[in-house]
């Protein structure tokens, strides 16, 4: 019996430290703040977030579901009637033990839950307040489409933005309910008619990621999908330029009357 306790023992550890491990190696450059990995922009980058508690809860499930596996499948083994006839016996428990039977193993599941839950409370509240410097823009969802509105007034039906600087989408619809999910960024939020809802997430590198409704919105909702863009700082600039041109060019003068 004692080998058994230090066997559970060793195991109980190992589900309680390998998240810690894993957790200390950090990503993108190791730094975070509140758990929460930094982008290289100094700011949190809540789809690494996402990612890094998604991975450490496969490894806690694989730990626990060895740990609790092993033990079934050893006690099925050790214990297993001889013959047909056999009457089992269990051991007589003290109070102490009945109570710490029930306990120690509950506390291994929860303690590794509740680690995991406190993280994944971190990572909302990051999640949930954007960054004071982020590019704000207006998305307005409508039967089949994602528009946006820049600050400068711009209308597009595609996003583009600079890398490295953080961006907040404040959403609304003009018709039924929507949900925007930008694959990449690990955000997904309902777009409805009379709220403002929001996402933000922080770039961090460059590239096209694809955006598609998610909430059954009508007979066009397959169609409902788009492109969003991460640019040069460089390259924003001179494309934001080409859309205002239009509009602010003077009117052409008038012919000369003949
Ligand atoms: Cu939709």
């Amino acid at each position: 019996m004692r080998r058994v306790y230090m066997a559970l023992q060793s195991l109980a550890a190992t589900v309680l430290l390998a998240p810690l491990a894993f957790a200390s190696e950090g990503a993108e450059g190791g730094k975070t703040a509140g758990g929460v990995p930094l982008a290289s922009n100094g700011l949190p980058n809540p789809s690494a977030g996402w990612d890094h508690l998604w991975e450490e809860l496969m490894i806690d499930l694989v730990v626990i579901g060895v740990l609790f596996g092993g033990a079934a499948l050893y006690m099925l083994l050790k214990y297993q009637a001889k013959s047909p006839d056999e009457q089992g016996t269990g051991p007589r428990l003290s109070k102490v033990q009945a109570i710490g039977w029930a306990l120690i193993p509950a506390f291994v599941f929860m303690s590794d839950d509740l680690f995991l839950a406190a993280k994944g409370w971190s990572l909302w509240s990051v999640y949930r307040n954007p960054p004071a410097n982020s590019l704000e823009v207006k998305l307005t969802a409508v039967q089949w489409g994602w528009s946006y509105k820049y600050p400068n007034g711009v209308e597009t039906d595609v996003l583009r933005f600079p890398s490295h600087k953080p961006v907040v989408l404040r959403m609304t619809s003009e018709d039924v309910i929507h949900s925007y999910w930008a694959v990449k960024y690990r955000v997904k939020e309902d777009v409805m008619p009379g709220r403002i809802t929001y996402v933000w997430f922080n770039p961090v590198n460059e590239g096209k990621a694809y955006v598609t409704c998610t909430e059954f919105c009508g007979t066009g909702h397959s169609q409902m999908y788009g492109d969003i863009i991460s640019m040069p700082q460089g390259e924003y600039d001179a494309w934001m330029a080409s859309q205002v041109a239009p509009a602010a060019a003077p009117a052409p003068a008038p012919a000369p009357a003949s």
